[in-house]
């Protein structure tokens, strides 16, 4: 036995030491010293044998079993630090894909509403954040003391500066340092002092479009913005005009869609009524040609500001406008 137990660790050292990949060290280890191995299967006999035998094999098997179990170490080291070509790595298992970064889906909305106005012949115009009353309010025909003014809840920073409450700031600073004809849209963030919930934030944004020249018409108001909608949502998607009231456009519409979250049926999001409002209109009243300086008898124009939340709410399913800003990956990533 004891004979049988030399000849074993001759063939197990040499095979340790040849390994040439884990995988042939694996195999090695397992026919060496696992479980069915002969080595194993002596020491699982060694209570049959008589107690000065028993006392000499088990000694044996016990300083095999280590010596072999030290070598295995020694392999694994020598196979990892030399590159063994498979450097301990299974070359069968699955690659893993590397996480990449996407654009927020306010953006990639953004950018599907900046295509498709651009398609149309509109350019791009931005304007600042903090304003002033003049461009906020009171050139778009809201005075002080405007009872209008209660409904854009504003954030005040001093008596004249305030977050903009709505993108139409950007028509009156477009139009004060430019002639007609005028074509643009205003993306951009804006801020409102009001309580949030499932269709409210008290950021957002909107996208502000501004058409002025000579003989612009309603008609073209609409088909422009069911143009726009059309392309957004596809041919078959309903939409609703209705009488509204802002006091720099005249006659002024609100345009809804049947809400796509729930199909018209009523939700947390249409509030049960089955549309949602995702943009308000109008032509432009002759009082803010005057605050600019434009002849109202020599242009007219149409104006319009979108929810892109709103937007972006129904062209990805997402049932709170909160989500959007709270940067939550998880749901991030299922978008
Ligand atoms: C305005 O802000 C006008 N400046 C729009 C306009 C521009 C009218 C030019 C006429 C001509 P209103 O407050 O309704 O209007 O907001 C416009 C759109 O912004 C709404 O239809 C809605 O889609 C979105 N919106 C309004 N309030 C919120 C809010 N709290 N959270 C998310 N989206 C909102």
């Amino acid at each position: 036995m004891l004979d049988r137990l030399k000849e074993l660790g001759r063939e197990a050292r040499a095979a340790l030491q040849s390994a040439a990949t884990s995988v042939e060290l694996e195999n090695v280890r397992v026919k060496y010293l696992g479980r069915k191995s002969e080595l194993n299967q002596v020491s699982r006999g060694l209570k049959d044998l008589e107690s000065d035998e028993r006392r000499s094999v088990g000694r044996a098997v016990n300083e095999l079993k280590k010596e072999l179990g030290a070598l295995l170490e020694q392999s694994k080291k020598r196979l990892e630090s030399a590159g063994d070509g498979s450097g301990g790595l299974d070359p069968t298992l699955p690659g893993r894909m590397p996480w990449v970064g996407g654009k927020h889906p306010l953006t990639r909305t953004y950018e599907r509403l900046e295509s498709i106005f651009r398609g149309l012949g509109f350019e791009v115009a931005l304007g600042p954040h903090v304003e002033d009353d003049f461009h906020n309010f009171d050139a778009l025909n809201i005075p002080a003391d405007h009872p209008a003014r209660d409904g854009w809840d504003t954030i005040y920073i001093d008596d004249d500066s305030l977050l903009r409450t709505h993108t139409s700031p950007v028509q009156i600073r477009v139009m004060e340092s430019r002639k007609p004809p005028i074509r643009i849209i205003a993306p951009g963030r804006v801020y409102r002092n009001e309580s949030a919930d499932a269709s409210h934030g008290s950021e957002f944004y909107q996208l502000e479009g501004l058409y002025v020249d000579r003989d612009v018409r309603f008609g073209e108001l609409k088909g422009v913005l069911i143009r726009f909608m059309r392309e957004l949502f596809g041919e078959s998607v309903t939409l609703r005009f209705r009488a509204g009231f802002f006091p720099f456009t005249e006659p002024s519409t609100e345009v809804d869609v049947e809400c796509l979250i729930c199909q018209g049926t009523g939700c947390s999001v249409c509030s049960g009524t089955g549309w949602v409002e995702l943009l308000g209109a109008g032509m432009v009243d002759p009082r803010v040609f005057e605050a600019v300086g434009y002849d109202p008898g020599e242009f007219t124009g149409y104006a319009f500001g979108l929810g892109v939340d709103r937007i972006c709410m129904m062209m990805t399913g997402t049932d709170d406008i909160r989500l959007f800003l709270e940067n939550d990956l998880r749901f991030l990533r299922q978008i």
